[in-house]
Order: C-alpha cells, then sequence, then structure tokens
C-alpha cells in the first residue's frame, strides 16, 4: 500500500459509550468477550466492495456524487488496484475481517470474456497480497449477472442459450478466484432471474435453467475442491419484476424441488425481507428452522420510500432481533455480517464511509449483547417454552410424536370435564420484557 488514500482517518478506536469523537466506537470493543465468544468472532464483519467502494451514489433521478480520490473511473487494471489499496486500508483502519465482491466490482468488464478473465486473473494477485499483508479475508465471492446489457432478460434464466453459456463461465471464473482468495463462501444473487411480465415468458423453463446452472455450479465446485458454502439470497423483485428467489421459504421450496438443498444455505438480507412483506427476523427463522442460514446481508430499508435503499443498520430493535436468531442457531460458521449497504447520496465524502460502518457494527454490537443478556435470562425463551408444554406430556405428546389419531384425538375430546383454554399469549408483556433489555 504506497499512497495513503484516507490520510485524516487513524485506526478506528474503542473509546466507549461516553466518547464524543465521531470517529470511534461507543459500543464495538473487537476482543470483548460476550459469553464464549469475543464480539469479533460472533459478529464478523463484511465490507460489501460494490457499495464501499464502487458505488458513484447515483439514482435514478441523478449522477453520482461520490468523492472518491482513489478511482478515476478508467477500466484498468492498475485503477482497480489502487482501488483494492483504498479498500484494504478502510477496512484496516475500521477493524472489520471480511469483505465480500463481485467479479465486475474488484476487476472491469472488458470487450471479450478472456480479457475480462485476465483482468480478473491479475486483480486477484493483487488482492491475494493484500489479503496476506493484512490477514483480511474473503467471506465470500460473486459474479455479476445483472449490470452488463447482455443479462437484461436474465442470466441463468436468459432466453438466450448463449447468454446462458456466459452466465455459466462467469461463475466458473468467479468461483476459481474465490477458491484461490480463500473465500468461505460463494453467493447467488439473482437480480434478473425473474420476469418483467408473464406474457412473453416460459416460467417453468425459466426457473428449471436455474436449476441447471446451479447443479453444474455444484459439479465444478467439486471439480476444482471449493470448500466454501453455497449462499442462495432471497429478494422478491427489483430490478426484475418478479424474482424466481422471492423470499426464504420460495427459494427452500426451490431448492427442495431441485434436489439442491443439501449444497445450499441462505443469505439474508433485511431490505429484501421487507421488500417480500416479511420482517428480516422472520425470514431468519425460516430459513434457520430448515437448518440453512448461512450468512446475512446486513442493511435496513425505508419503509416511506419502498425500494431496495441499502441503508446502513442502526436500529437496535432489528439488530437485537438478528443477533437473538443468530445466537439461537449456535453463531455464524461460515457466513457473517455483510454490509450490504451505502451511505446517502448527500454524504459523498470518504470520511461518511467510516461514519456508516462504524454506526454498523456499534448497531450490532449493542444488539449482540441485549440478544446475550435476553437468552441468558431465559425471560422469554422460557415464556415460550412453558406456552407449549402442554405438548411436553400426555395427549400433546402423542401429537407432537404422530402416534396418535383422529379416532383418539375425538375420544379425548369427550373425555374432556371443561371446555380446553389457552392461556394468554400476553404479548404486550414481552414486548415490555424485551424494551426493559434494550434500555
Ligand atoms: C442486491 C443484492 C446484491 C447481492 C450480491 O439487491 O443485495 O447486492 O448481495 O449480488
Ligand atoms: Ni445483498
Ligand atoms: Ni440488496
Amino acid at each position: 500500500m504506497s499512497q495513503e488514500h484516507f490520510p485524516n482517518i487513524g485506526k478506528i478506536a474503542f473509546e466507549g459509550p461516553k466518547s464524543k469523537n465521531a470517529l470511534a466506537f461507543r459500543h464495538y470493543n473487537a476482543d470483548e468477550k460476550v459469553g464464549k465468544k469475543s464480539m469479533k468472532e460472533h459478529l464478523r464483519f463484511a465490507v460489501a466492495y460494490w457499495h464501499a467502494m464502487k458505488n458513484t451514489l447515483a439514482d435514478p433521478f441523478g449522477a453520482g456524487t461520490a468523492i472518491r480520490p482513489w478511482d478515476d473511473g478508467s477500466r484498468s487494471v492498475e485503477n482497480a488496484k489502487r482501488v483494492a489499496d483504498a479498500c484494504f486500508e478502510f477496512m484496516g483502519k475500521l477493524g472489520v475481517e471480511f469483505y465480500c465482491f463481485h467479479d465486475r466490482d474488484v476487476a472491469p468488464e472488458m470487450p471479450t470474456l478472456a480479457e475480462s478473465n485476465a483482468a480478473l486473473d491479475a486483480v486477484a494477485d493483487h488482492l491475494a497480497k493484500l489479503q496476506k499483508q493484512t490477514g483480511i479475508k474473503l467471506l465470500w465471492g460473486t459474479a455479476c449477472l445483472f449490470a452488463h446489457p447482455r443479462y437484461c432478460q436474465g442470466a441463468a434464466t436468459s432466453p438466450n442459450a448463449d447468454v446462458f453459456a456466459y452466465a455459466a463461465a462467469q461463475v466458473k471464473q468467479a468461483m476459481d478466484v474465490t477458491k484461490r482468495l480463500g473465500g468461505t463462501g460463494y453467493t447467488f444473487w439473482g437480480g434478473r432471474e425473474g420476469y418483467a411480465t408473464l406474457l412473453n415468458t416460459d416460467m417453468k423453463r425459466e426457473v428449471e435453467h436455474l436449476a441447471t446452472l446451479l447443479h453444474m455450479a455444484v459439479d465444478y465446485k467439486k471439480k476444482i475442491g471449493f470448500k466454501g458454502q453455497f449462499y442462495i439470497e432471497p429478494k422478491p423483485r427489483e430490478p426484475s419484476t418478479h424474482q424466481y428467489d422471492s423470499d426464504a421459504a420460495a427459494c427452500l421450496n426451490f431448492l427442495r424441488e431441485y434436489d439442491l438443498l443439501e449444497h445450499f444455505q441462505l443469505n439474508i438480507e433485511t431490505n429484501h425481507a421487507t421488500l417480500a412483506g416479511h420482517t428480516v427476523q422472520h425470514e431468519l427463522a425460516v430459513s434457520a428452522a430448515a437448518n440453512a442460514l448461512g450468512s446475512i446481508d446486513a442493511n435496513a430499508g425505508d419503509e416511506l420510500i419502498g425500494w431496495d435503499t441499502d441503508q446502513f443498520p442502526v436500529n437496535i430493535y432489528m439488530t437485537t432481533h438478528i443477533m437473538v436468531q443468530v445466537l439461537k442457531m449456535g453463531g455464524f460458521k461460515t457466513g457473517g455480517l455483510n454490509f450490504d449497504a451505502k451511505v446517502r447520496r448527500e454524504s459523498f465524502e470518504p470520511e461518511d464511509l467510516f461514519h456508516a460502518h462504524i454506526g454498523g457494527m456499534d448497531a450490532f454490537a449493542r444488539g449482540l449483547k441485549i440478544a446475550h443478556r435476553l437468552l441468558e435470562t431465559g425471560a422469554i425463551e422460557d415464556f415460550v417454552k412453558a406456552r407449549y408444554s402442554s405438548f411436553d406430556s400426555g395427549i400433546g405428546k402423542k401429537i407432537d410424536k404422530r402416534k396418535t389419531s383422529f379416532t383418539e384425538l375425538e375420544a379425548h375430546v369427550l373425555g374432556l370435564k371443561q371446555q380446553p383454554m389457552v392461556a394468554s399469549g400476553r404479548q404486550e408483556m414481552i414486548e415490555n420484557i424485551l424494551n426493559d433489555f434494550i434500555a
């Protein structure tokens, strides 16, 4: 790292809740233990290369505003390497130990696949060097199968077979690079794997093609000996009108239907959950129940805007709910909290990247501590357990074990001395308990 790209900012330190320094952590204290693990082991933060480094902050109504002195916008390997230097300096100063990228974030798209592959290989050499120097690791890699005009009608679900082949070739190279960089995972997000109108779409054929591409990815993974975890990232729409991976339940059904479930876990993103009409905790709970919660794209949406605004997560209730789910499944194995989030168009200075990530990291540190205390005291868990206790013995246990029948249940009810009455759900009491922990 020759030149300093954030010369006015030093290493971000933990200064505690009373600090008035905007460029310090108030809650995230990397090595502090929460239960058996340190905060950094629990949280496994990652920087999303596409947002932190390559997002110009353009929106549908105006040009980009981002000031990024290290990026001259040229499609050269030299520029890509300088952006990588800036990214690693940023992560080092922030104390984030992982990053995630698309092939086309780290290296430019060139006129031919061969040239694009060569550029990616050259940048990957540089990334390998930076990883070695800093100890920063790749959480997951992916291929950008949605930006280039060739993918305007889908990649694996394109009606054009050559486009499908191009997508497969790009995934192949992105997997090779991810493996080479020791990535602990590889993500499939298909922003254009869906349709704009059913009138021109053979949905069944398209979904089958998507499964075919994923099966080939599984085969290729075996072939090259890539040990990372595959993730599917659900999202209901945007840019497509309907995306086939619309939510966690739809993804799980798709994976089961096409015999892919054992090879994939889910990467759940908050803003995608809300676009699907769910809470993020719902999506996490659905994935965890299927033993398929792998990783999280940590961001937040804005109810008033209603699209994928990819904001930084600062809501302590939300980070608490997320960390409750993560702790309940025993923590991340290969995954982590990837800040798939961008600063607002109004926050165009390099320094804003720090404020944004510091805020997200502090919000998750608080969520982690609150979730840990909540689970440790059993305040809510014990209530939930008691709520279902009629299934722990007697006829309830028989139902649980599928050891009964309609006939026996009818006889059971006929023998009851009074009408059954369920206990209060106590929603308001539970909400108050949660508030006590957040305070
Ligand atoms: C877009 C997605 C994307 C994936 C990676 O909405 O969140 O950023 O995480 O392709
Ligand atoms: Ni994402
Ligand atoms: Ni997203």
